[in-house]
């Protein structure tokens, strides 16, 4: 059942139960904002108490607990493979039936990648269910990131592979058709490992980045990386021959960001510098992107610095409140937490990852003392106090004797002064599967995000989020609002869009990308904290740049703000 209500020219609409359709076509002119399946039934939106209860000190987070259901849940892959498949291992994160509940596309290296439609029911445990189908079972693939790409309002899939990447285009119901010929898609036969899509100038296709690993080329002796690769669209839709981003230098990670808030969106890739063929040439890039120019790396001229670094993987969140997106690159033994050093005008970068404790160098339990190996890396509130937290994937690449072997993944809480204190064992998710690729997603609608690792190897591990409660007795630790920003045509996602959540005087803001992470995204709402805030105001300044209106809405829902 609904209850509708009128606020300040938008509807809100709130509906109880599972499994209600997200989009709601309303009438009339400005935003609509839908309230869709505040499922959580356990009392979040009382008078705001959050489970750390009175006793909590500020500077002491409460920590979420999370339970492993993996094999309860039906979730049942590995990312297999030798030595070919020892990079990606990634999961796209969408829903690809449009029932409101967030289904996985699963990399698989030497076996098949694998769909599975979320079947969970209401708060409680996870559920999954295998969709086999030929053209998602697809062989060699390292990721998937989920976009619209055709702007039909269904979710399409990017699939990287070892070979041939493949575009999906999303039928509904979670059934997909290969696309590259409909679209003009040249899928090459490199070695990719990377992904990252942005709409340029208003245009209404996106502009999809490739990222590469080594090329064929290489010998056993000479380790030669791939150049990347950016699709732009043509008229009228489709894909002409692709740009080569080249010199290519192993990427592993890449992210179209809009770092100066220019309205420009410029490509981020993050490179291993294990095979930088040319070690005086090799380095973190950022590629200038005009709409109507050849693409051109910044340069020390711009202000540009370079970075040498084991890149694996891109997360961006403001962690310093400044207005502009810091960077944290996953590497080994050498993660950075890169924050503009002098305002916007320069991409000049300092790392602070150490003045704000996230360096997350050495495994921080298991016994071992040698440095860790990261791969994917996440911004998320995962206790809903508002504060935004970090996820850390890490396992050794194989067998290297240089770096730990039991590697645990970190889950950093970020404090009241904003620094970053380990909590992966207090929440209950340590574990020494060598993890590659992740997700954190509210699985189960209840407004507490859960956890997906991919696992070299070894079974995916998903930790439900139980907050401070347990399995058969959730209880959440603060109230919260998933935001998704939706247009009517073209780039549907809003990808470019800032999402901005402000409670009192504190306003969180989230740029919606499709990139970064390691070999895997998502495409689905945003998830912002709250606390004991009972309602929050929620603006999008649109990719064009314009700004909405500010919007007063209740807690405890995922709602959509449309134009
Ligand atoms: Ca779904
Ligand atoms: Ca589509
Ligand atoms: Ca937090
Ligand atoms: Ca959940």
């Amino acid at each position: 059942m609904a209850d509708i209500e009128e606020r300040r020219g938008a509807v809100v609409l709130g509906l109880r139960g599972r499994r209600r359709a997200g989009l709601l076509a309303l009438g009339g002119v400005g935003l609509a904002v839908l309230a869709v399946a505040a499922a959580t039934g356990a009392g979040v939106g009382g008078p705001g108490r959050p489970g750390g209860g009175a006793g909590a000190a500020p500077s002491d987070p409460v920590v979420p607990r999370f339970v492993e259901e993996a094999p309860t849940a039906g979730l049942e892959h590995a990312y297999e493979g030798a030595s070919e498949f020892v990079v990606g291992g990634g999961v796209a994160v969408l829903d690809c039936d449009g029932d409101a509940l967030l289904d996985v596309y699963l990399a698989g290296g030497s076996a098949p990648a694998a769909l599975f439609r979320n079947e969970s029911e209401g708060a409680g445990a996870l559920s999954f269910e295998r969709v086999p189908a030929a053209v998602t079972d697809l062989e060699a693939v390292t990721g998937a990131y989920p976009l619209d790409v055709d702007g039909d309002g269904l979710t399409d899939l990017a699939v990287l592979r070892r070979g041939e990447n493949v575009l999906l285009r999303g039928l509904g119901q979670c059934r997909f058709e290969r696309a590259n010929e409909a679209w003009g898609f040249d899928g090459g036969d490199a070695w990719t490992t990377a992904f990252s899509a942005t709409w340029e100038d208003g245009g209404s296709w996106p502009t999809l980045a490739f990222g590469n690993y080594l090329g064929e080329a290489s010998t056993a002796n000479e380790r030669l990386c791939h150049d990347n690769e950016l699709h732009r669209p043509i008229a009228n839709g489709g894909y002409g021959a692709p740009l080569a981003l080249s010199p290519g230098w192993c990427t592993l990670s890449m992210l179209f960001s809009d770092w100066d808030r220019s309205g420009r969106r410029d490509l981020r890739v993050s490179n291993d510098r294990h095979y930088y063929s040319d070690y005086s040439a090799g380095q973190e890039q950022l590629w200038r992107l005009e709409p109507t120019a050849e693409p051109r790396l910044y340069t020390a001229d711009d202000g540009w610095q370079a970075v040498r670094i084991w890149g694996m993987g891109i997360a961006s969140h403001d962690v310093d409140g400044d207005g502009y997106s810091d960077y944290y690159l996953t590497s080994q033994g050498d993660n950075k937490l890169q924050a503009l050093a002098d305002g916007a005008a320069q991409p000049r970068y300092r790392d602070v990852a150490l003045a704000l404790g996230a360096t997350a160098h050495r495994p921080f339990t298991g016994g071992e003392s040698l440095p860790s190996t990261a791969w994917h890396a996440e911004f998320d509130d995962v206790n809903n106090d508002g504060l935004v937290d970090l996820f850390v994937a890490k396992g050794n690449v194989e067998a290297q004797l240089d770096h730990a072997s039991r590697d645990p993944n970190n889950l950093l809480l970020c404090q009241p002064d904003g620094t970053f204190a380990e909590a992966a064992e207090e929440a209950g998710i340590v574990h020494f599967a060598r993890s590659r690729g992740a997700a954190l997603a509210d699985f189960n609608n209840d407004g507490l995000l859960d956890l997906l690792e991919v696992n070299r190897r070894e079974n995916v591990t998903l930790w439900r989020n139980v907050g401070a409660g347990a399995a058969d007795n959730p209880r959440p630790v603060g109230n919260w609002l998933a935001v998704r920003a939706r247009q009517a045509a073209g780039n549907r996602d809003a990808v470019g869009a800032w999402v901005q959540v402000r409670v009192g005087e504190r306003t969180t803001e989230r740029e919606v990308v499709i990139g970064g992470g390691h070999a895997g995204g998502q495409l689905g709402p945003i998830h912002f904290g709250l606390g004991r805030a009972t309602s929050a105001e929620v603006r999008v300044v649109w990719p064009d740049g314009t700004e909405g209106e500010w919007q007063t809405v209740p807690a405890n829902g995922v709602i959509e703000v449309e134009r």
